[in-house]
């Protein structure tokens, strides 16, 4: 899953394809490069982030999602709004990508549930205003709890009608974790896929991974994440996960192929 982020202030990639032609074209770019999926979000969720309105959601989104389904590309809506998650889906999106696995927005799984989307539910705690703040990165134990949290919500998309062979799951790396957590959680990442449903794995350019680089006590820069993203994505295919969501694709691709080679298939 490669990432669209349509916004001027994500962490990594803010402003660079805000326009939409400009979006379009890293959109392609993305897929030229081997993704199967391009993840096209209008709305930061970096630690810290102010939400923006609904309008300027959707006008940052929906061009881009109808453009790049236009094209015959799988494309997921990266939002917390069901409006947007519901114009995305008219414009021809095939999968919602919700941080807040529906939590953020009381009509989300209705509307999940009712135009039959695939659906991704990430552990989520806090908007990103508040989830690094210490009581949302409290755990007893850091796996288990997540796990355990990240069921109830399955429970909640099940029980709003949402159909279980729709459903993906997404441990959140970095949201409401700090850099050991996302560690841990990254070490047991068969605790997740055990809970039966297709795993994604979002490691890409995130903060623990510039902490893990880091030289001299700066932090490397989020653009010079990718080989270790990269790496992620390997041992994240190789523990099973379904899909890994990353802004540079090719290092990725190439590295679950190997790994699906590996297991005898041509895919990952
Ligand atoms: N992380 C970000 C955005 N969307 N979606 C899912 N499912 N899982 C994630 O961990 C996730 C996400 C934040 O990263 P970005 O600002 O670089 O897009």
């Amino acid at each position: 899953m490669g990432v669209v982020n349509v916004t001027p202030d994500s962490f990594s990639d803010g402003g660079l394809w805000l326009d939409a032609d400009a979006a379009i074209a890293r959109g392609r770019r993305l897929v030229a490069d081997g993704a199967d999926l391009v993840d096209v979000g209008g709305e930061s969720t970096r630690p810290g982030a102010q939400r923006v309105d609904e309008a300027t959601e959707l006008d940052r989104v929906v061009p881009v999602v109808r453009a790049l389904a236009g094209d015959g590309i799988a494309v997921s809506v990266d939002t917390m709004r069901a409006r947007v998650a519901e114009a995305a889906w008219q414009a021809g999106a095939a999968l919602v990508n919700d941080v807040s696995g529906g939590r953020a927005d009381p009509d989300m799984l209705r509307v999940v549930a009712d135009v039959g989307a695939p659906f991704v539910v990430m552990h989520w705690r806090a908007h990103s205003a508040a989830m690094q703040e210490a009581d949302h990165t409290r755990y007893g134990d850091v796996v288990a709890d997540v796990r355990a949290e990240l069921s109830r919500q399955v429970d909640s998309a099940l029980a709003a009608g949402v159909r279980p062979d729709r459903l993906v799951v997404d441990p959140g790396l970095g949201f409401s974790k700090t850099g050991e957590q996302n560690w841990e959680v990254l070490e047991a990442l068969g605790t997740f896929a055990s809970l039966g449903h297709p795993l994604l794995v979002a490691a890409s350019r995130k903060r623990f991974l510039g902490e893990l680089l880091a030289t001299g006590g700066e932090l490397r820069p989020a653009v010079e994440r990718d080989d270790a993203s990269a790496a992620i994505s390997v041992l994240a295919a190789r523990a099973g996960a379904w899909a890994v969501r990353v802004h540079e694709v090719r290092a990725s691709a190439d590295g679950v192929r190997v790994v699906g080679r590996l297991r005898g298939s041509s895919g990952g």
